[in-house]
């Protein structure tokens, strides 16, 4: 490798590196960012960036939108007038996050991932945790994906108490509480499922979806209604798009090996 390449080859890895520490999750550097509200609207599409370790991978990426139909239902508003220190830490109003129609007729929040096709392969869960954050009073990200026994970190960046009460119905229940800013716990799911319902007592508003998968091939949209699944080896799959309101959808493709295959999505309006 002469010079210039071996540059241009670090610089590369410091920019993975420097995703990877970015506050995401893992799966941040091969499909879309989602864990932070704001800035989930672009994706960083960086195929096979997935680590050895991750099992069968290959170069196969299936790619789409999820679109949204009819009329957008009205933003309700979150009251946090309860407690203060929620209330302090927003200037602006807070709406729920439930059914989230981006400017562009797109749907935030969809949890798309590999629902069958990938039987037989192993995938030992990414060595990094996940991050759930509870910030200003919310769960960020609102929906995000992890896999089977991969760390869940579980962070209070907020001057008030939350619990955190996890009811999987096939891995262990929990719930913990994280009285003081800057708090941290980590947790494992050991099974398989779609959604896990995380919630705060304290705050009834407060709720996160979590989909447990075996593999590492999932993704969620964010403010562009786009999600990204790459490194994918080569095959036939199921593929389902799941919302917390609007339920579920499957479709069937089949993606060759350095293929992207675009596959869209469309819920209507409640
Ligand atoms: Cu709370």
């Amino acid at each position: 490798m002469n010079e210039a390449r071996r540059t241009t080859a670090l610089l590369v890895f410091g920019l993975l590196i420097a995703i990877g520490c970015g506050g995401g999750t893992p799966q941040d550097v091969f499909s879309q960012p989602q864990t932070s509200e704001g800035s989930s609207g672009s994706s960083v599409q960086l195929a096979q960036a997935l680590p050895e370790s991750a099992g069968t991978t290959g170069s196969a990426a299936i790619r789409g939108t999820v679109k949204f139909s009819g009329s957008a239902p009205a933003q309700e508003r979150i009251k946090m007038d309860a407690d203060p220190q929620c209330l302090l830490q927003h200037k602006e109003p807070v709406y729920k996050q439930e059914v989230v129609v981006n400017p562009n007729g797109t749907l935030k929040h969809v949890f798309v991932y590999v629902k069958q096709g990938l039987e037989g392969h192993t995938f030992p869960p990414l060595a990094q945790p996940v991050t759930l954050d509870q910030h200003g009073c919310l769960y960020n990200p609102h929906v995000f994906g992890i896999q089977v026994n991969q760390s869940l970190e579980i962070v209070n960046s907020d001057p008030t108490l939350h619990n955190v009460n996890c009811r999987p119905a096939k891995s262990q229940p929990f719930n913990i509480a994280q009285p003081v800013k800057g708090m941290k716990m980590t947790k494992k799911f050991t099974k398989p499922e779609i959604m896990v319902k995380c919630a705060c007592n304290v705050h009834p508003w407060m709720a996160t979806y979590i989909g447990v998968v075996e593999h590492p091939f999932f993704s969620v949209t964010g403010d562009d209604g786009i999600f990204t699944i790459a490194g994918l080896p080569p095959g036939e799959y199921t593929i389902e798009a799941w919302h917390e309101k609007l339920g579920t959808q499957t479709q069937e493709l089949s993606v060759g090996e350095g293929e992207a295959k675009q596959v869209d999505f469309e819920f209507k309006a409640p």
